[in-house]
C-alpha cells in the first residue's frame, strides 16, 4: 500500500512535517480553494506540488502528492440542468490538467447536496478521545424540526419520529446549534456550507428526483469523463455515499454492492474504478464489507481504513479506532495484500490508502483550529495500528 495522508492544503493546520512524522509517504489532497465546477489550471496545481516539494529535501522523507480528493462533483452536475455542459467540460480540463502533473487517481463522490454527514463532532469515548458519530434520531431531528421538512412519515416509522419528538422536546438550544453545524458544514471538504435557506433550495432543486434519474445522470457523467480519464491514464475512484443510507429525501446511488455494480458496468473501462472505503460503507448494517471487496478488488484505484462501531438501533454508529470497530482490520488487509500481489504482474502493485479519520486526541484536543475527523495525533495513532498490522500479515 502506499501509506498517504489527507492535507488540507497550506491552511490544514495539520504540517506536512506532521504527515512526515506519521510515517506516510504520499499526501492527498485537493485545490479546496477553487469554488466547485471550476476548472483547475495547470500552473494552480503545479504550484500545489512545489509547496509539497518545497520542504523535501535530501535529508527528509519525500512527500509526494498521489491522489486527488477530491475534484467535487458540481449539483448542476448531478441534476444534468442550468450550466451542466460548461462545467462537464470544465471537469474534464481538470483531470486532463492533473494527468500533465503526473497525478494519476482522482477520488469523487456523487452525494446530492453535502458531502459526508455527521450529527455529533465531539462524542465522548471512554478512553477520552473525542469521535464523530452520526445519529439517526438526531438526523430526524435536524429534519424536522431544523428544516421543518413536511411528510416526514413518508420515510420514517412513527417510533422514530416519536422518539425524535420527545428527544427534541429536551434538547437545549446549544444542543440544536451543534446540530445544525455538525449537519450543515462542521465538516471539512464540505463543498460549501449552507443556510437553512439555501440548503432547502438545494432540497426543492431535487424534489421529484428519483434514484433512477440520478443513476442516469451519473452514467452521462461516466460517459463523458471515462474517456478523457483513459487518455490521460487517470483511474477515477467514486468514493460511497458517507453514510450510505437515504438521508434528506433525496436519492442516494453509491450506497450497497448493486449501486457499485451498475456504476462500475456502466462504463467499462480500467479508469472507471472505486475508493473503497471501509468505515463508510460498513456504517450499513446490511453492507458486508468483505464481500464488496472481494467482487470489485480490481476496480479498487484508492482505500480509506478507518472503522465504525453500528449503535443498537442498528441505524446509528459512531467511529471506532481502527482495531475495536466493526470491520475486522486484520482480515481486511491481507484481502488488501493479496490484491497486490495478484496485481504485481501489472507495473502498479500498491494502491493508495490513507488512514481515514482519526479520534481528537491529547493536545489536539486543546486546538480551536481543527478539521474534525482530521486532527494529526489520531490519524497518526490509526497510521499506526494499520502499519503494524500490514507488517504482521503475509
Ligand atoms: C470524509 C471523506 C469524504 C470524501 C469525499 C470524496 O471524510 O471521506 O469527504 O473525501 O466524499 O469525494
Amino acid at each position: 500500500m502506499e501509506l498517504s495522508f489527507r492535507w488540507y492544503g497550506p491552511k490544514d493546520p495539520v504540517t506536512l512535517s506532521d504527515i512526515r512524522q506519521s510515517n506516510a509517504e504520499f499526501v492527498v489532497t485537493s485545490l479546496h480553494q477553487i469554488p466547485t465546477g471550476e476548472k483547475w489550471k495547470i500552473d494552480s496545481i503545479k504550484k500545489r506540488i512545489n509547496f509539497i516539494n518545497k520542504y523535501n529535501s535530501k535529508f527528509n522523507v519525500n512527500l509526494k502528492w498521489n491522489v486527488v480528493e477530491s475534484i467535487p462533483v458540481h449539483n448542476n452536475i448531478k441534476l444534468r440542468d442550468n450550466n451542466f455542459r460548461k462545467l462537464i467540460d470544465n471537469y474534464k480540463d481538470t483531470v486532463a490538467n492533473i494527468a500533465k502533473n503526473k497525478i494519476h487517481t482522482v477520488c469523487y463522490n456523487f452525494m446530492p447536496i453535502v458531502d459526508w454527514t455527521r450529527t455529533q463532532l465531539d462524542y465522548k469515548l471512554p478512553t477520552d478521545g473525542l469521535a464523530l458519530r452520526f445519529n439517526y434520531i438526531q438526523i430526524i431531528i435536524f429534519e424536522k424540526f431544523i428544516l421543518k421538512l413536511k411528510n416526514l412519515e413518508k420515510r420514517y416509522k412513527p417510533k422514530e419520529l416519536d422518539v425524535a419528538k420527545k428527544l427534541y422536546k429536551i434538547m437545549t438550544q446549544k444542543d440544536l446549534n451543534n446540530l445544525k453545524k455538525s449537519v450543515m458544514g462542521g465538516l471539512p471538504a464540505a463543498e460549501k456550507k449552507y443556510s437553512i435557506t439555501e440548503f432547502k433550495k438545494m432540497l426543492i432543486s431535487y424534489k421529484d428526483f428519483t434514484d433512477e434519474d440520478l443513476k442516469q445522470n451519473l452514467k452521462e457523467f461516466l460517459n463523458e469523463i471515462i474517456p478523457v480519464a483513459e487518455e490521460n491514464n487517470v483511474k477515477m475512484a467514486i468514493h460511497p455515499d458517507d453514510p450510505p443510507i437515504p438521508l434528506f429525501g433525496v436519492p442516494r446511488i453509491v450506497s450497497n454492492l448493486d449501486d457499485y455494480k451498475y456504476i462500475l458496468n456502466s462504463y467499462k473501462s480500467e479508469s472507471n474504478g472505486m475508493t473503497f472505503c471501509a468505515g463508510s460503507l460498513a456504517s450499513n448494517i446490511n453492507n458486508d464489507v468483505y464481500k464488496i471487496f472481494e467482487t470489485f478488488k480490481n476496480k479498487i484505484n484508492f482505500i480509506h481504513l478507518r472503522n465504525v462501531k453500528i449503535e443498537k438501533d442498528k441505524k446509528s454508529f459512531y467511529e471506532t479506532n481502527h482495531l475495536n470497530g466493526d470491520v475486522d482490520f486484520v482480515k481486511l488487509i491481507k484481502m488488501i495484500k493479496s490484491e497486490e500481489k495478484r496485481r504485481s504482474t501489472n507495473k502498479k502493485t500498491h494502491i493508495p490508502m490513507r488512514p481515514d479519520h482519526g479520534h481528537c486526541l491529547l493536545d489536539d484536543q486543546k486546538k480551536k483550529n481543527i478539521n474534525p475527523g482530521y486532527t494529526a495525533i489520531g490519524r497518526m495513532m490509526g497510521l499506526s495500528e494499520l502499519r503494524g498490522i500490514i507488517s504482521a500479515t503475509k
